[in-house]
Formats: structure tokens, sequence, C-alpha cells
């Protein structure tokens, strides 16, 4: 009987959850990436090295890479893209030469994952990631400002939106603002609202259509590379899953990954199964896709979301929410019996709760939260596994 891979992501030496108590929530393993890097640059056998020890001493091992960040002019291909793509090549032997062989990355332009709240009170008093639609589009079109954005939504929602821009502090106007661009933990970026409106100029002229064959020019330069030293790269879905700030966004549906799998077939060209981002809309079927794509599945966040008919979502707890979590766990299962192999899984954007309300925490990733999501998944899995294959 084939169990998943516990994981759990650690922001290294300065992530206020330290290793020792990632040990105690009984992950085995971890998943972290380099963050003092520089974008763009390469990964050397030194710095992975000296990660790599740091985890081992704590009792557990590096599982996962979670990301090594695209640089955007590989997103844009301008300027020095080549070299990018060199650099996340050399990255990439890097790593696997240490034994860490799943890659995690994104191809969202600008922005990586985006929340318009960070501290959502649950009636149960533990506080959430929210996206609200109206707080994002006041954003967009009265703290931004951008331009020909009104274009895109209907009288009423530019009117309720400019209501709900007025009757915010500047206090919370600010919040909102450093929370969009910003950068949540990972995002690697953050940006003055100049600086973010120049970046989002940068894409005037690239489509969907464009980004996709970037996204495909890319993945087939690295997938090589991947397959010859034996890692998996697994890309990680846009969050949420649409495009946003006029940016286009080609990972958000099952037809979006297929497309980069039929383009480049390497067995490397992989997927890292995020329900709570493909859980947003409500027509990705997730127990489907992941017997669908099952095979290309090489590591996965099995989070809720649960969203409402105003385009509003916030982060449910793991076992409920939108998400068919058993159905997911199930399929997710059947696969690795018949892979033979575990995949790596992490809780992901657990709520503040219990201690961690009083203490500083990366936004989702707080400890007693993400505990409760762990241990409520390999309860399930645990449960699962045993009634199937026992
Ligand atoms: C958010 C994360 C993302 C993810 C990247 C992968 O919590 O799931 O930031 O790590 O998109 O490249």
């Amino acid at each position: 009987m084939i169990l998943s891979e516990q994981t759990w992501r650690w922001y290294g030496p300065n992530d206020p959850v330290s290793l020792a108590d990632i040990r105690q929530a009984g992950a085995t393993g971890i998943v972290t990436a380099l963050h003092h890097v520089k974008n763009g640059e390469a990964w050397t056998r030194e710095e992975i090295e000296k990660r790599a020890a740091m985890i081992e001493a704590a009792g557990l091992t590096w599982s996962v890479v979670e990301s090594i960040p695209v640089h955007e002019h590989i997103k844009t291909r301008e300027g020095r893209f080549q070299q990018y793509i060199d650099n996340y090549k050399e990255s990439i032997r890097n790593l696997a030469a240490r034994g860490v062989k799943v890659i995690t990355y994104n191809f969202m332009p600008v922005l990586d994952w985006t929340r318009t709240d960070l501290a959502y009170p649950l009636p149960d008093g533990s506080r959430a990631l929210r996206f609200e639609r109206l707080a994002f589009i006041a954003f967009e079109l009265f703290i931004l400002k951008r331009p020909g954005a009104v274009a895109l939504y209907t009288d009423e929602e530019v009117a309720a939106a400019k209501k709900r821009h007025d009757q915010m502090t500047s206090e919370e106007r600010e919040r909102l603002t450093r929370n969009i661009i910003a950068g949540l933990p990972g995002a690697e970026e953050s940006f003055t609202l100049e600086e973010f409106q120049a970046r989002l100029d940068s894409y005037r002229e690239i489509d969907a259509d464009t980004l996709r064959r970037h996204l495909f020019a890319f993945v087939r330069e690295i997938a090589p590379v991947a397959d010859e030293v034996g890692a998996l790269l697994a890309i990680h879905p846009d969050d949420p899953p649409y495009p946003i700030l006029g940016l286009p966004r080609v990972l958000s549906t099952e037809r979006d990954f297929r497309l980069l799998a039929e383009a480049v077939p390497n067995a490397s060209n992989g997927l890292c199964f995020c329900t709570g981002s493909f859980g947003v809309r409500a027509d990705n079927d997730l127990p489907g896709m992941v017997k669908r794509l099952g095979e290309r599945i090489y590591f996965a966040h099995p989070r809720s979301t649960r969203r409402d008919a105003n385009g509003n979502f916030y982060e449910a707890n793991h076992l409920e929410g939108d998400v068919d979590m058993y159905g997911v766990m199930r399929a997710l299962l059947d696969i690795q019996q018949r892979r033979g192999k575990s995949i790596p899984i992490r809780p992901d954007h657990g709520h503040q709760m219990i201690d961690d309300l009083r203490k500083k925490t990366n936004p989702g990733y707080s400890c007693i939260g993400r505990l409760r999501g762990l241990a409520e998944l390999r309860g399930l899995e645990l449960g699962i596994a045993r009634t199937l294959y026992e």
C-alpha cells in the first residue's frame, strides 16, 4: 500500500515555523526554495548543498523545490531571456545532482498568487485568506487606475467598486494595495504602484496565445534537461485561475495543461495539482482531472477554497469548501498504487488559529492551521487506503 509523501513548505532559516516544528507536525519531506538567490540566476551546488545539509540535520529530506522562479523576461521573451533559460537548466542539473528532483514553477505574468484580504475572520474565530472581487476591482480602477480597465466591467460593477473604494479608510486602501502588489510569501517580487503599472505595460503586446507559445518554448528547453537528470517539472496552476489586470493566464484548466503536455510530450513535463487554485472554477472537475491527468501529476497541494456567486472565494478548511477532497485523495491514491511510488503532498494556506493568531506568521503559512490541514489529509488518506487496498 503506497501513501503520499507528507511534506511541508518551509521558507528557509527565517521562517517562523522551524524545521524542528515541522518534524513534530509529522511531515517527512521539505518543500523549499533558495529565496535569497536573485531571480534569474543559477542556483549553485554550494548553496544547494548548504540548504540540503540544514534540512537533513533536522532529520528531514528536501523533497521538492517550490519554486525556481521564472524570470519575467522568459515569459515575455525579451532581454536576456536565453541566459535566464540556460541558468534555469543549470539549477535543475545542480538540484538533481544533490537528489532534489521535483521542481515546481508557475508561468503567471507579473503576479504569483493574489488575494485581497489576508485575515478574513471566519465564524469559528480563525482567519483565512480571501479574494474579494469588488475590492480587487476597486484596486484596479480607483487605486491603480489601470488604463482601459473600466471596459472589462459592467456599469453596476464599476459603481459598486467605486462605492467600495470610497468607503475604505486610507489605511484599508494601503493594506489592499500591499496585499496585491507587495508580494505574498513565495512571490519573490514586490513593486510600487508605478513599477507595477510598468510591468503590466510590458505585456501589452502579449496575448494568451503568445504567452502560451512562450511557455511551450521554455518547457521545450528545460524538459530534456530534466529528463536527462531524472528530475520532474511540476507547473503550478494560475491562482486565481483566470486572467486578471488584463494579463493573460494559460494554466487555469484541464485543457490548458493538456495543451502543454501535447506540445512537450517529455515525461518530465508535469503538473503540481493544486486543488485550491483549480477549484476556484466550478468548471474544473477535480477528481476527474486527477484521473485523466494522473500520470503527469508529480506534486499536489490538496487544499480547499469556497467560492460564492459573486466571484469571491476564501480558503476553507482542507476537508470543507468546494473541493471534493475525498474524491481527489482517492484518485491520487489510485495513481500512486499504479505508479508504485509516492507523490509528495503538502497542506496549504492553513487558517491562522489558536496560537497562530498571536504570532507573526507568513500569510497562509502559519503552523497550527497547516498542522490541522495535514492531520486531516493524513487521516482521510489512511482511511481510504486501508479500506481499498488492505
Ligand atoms: C502559494 C503558492 C504559490 C506557488 C507558486 C508556484 O501559496 O502555492 O506561490 O508556490 O505559484 O510557482
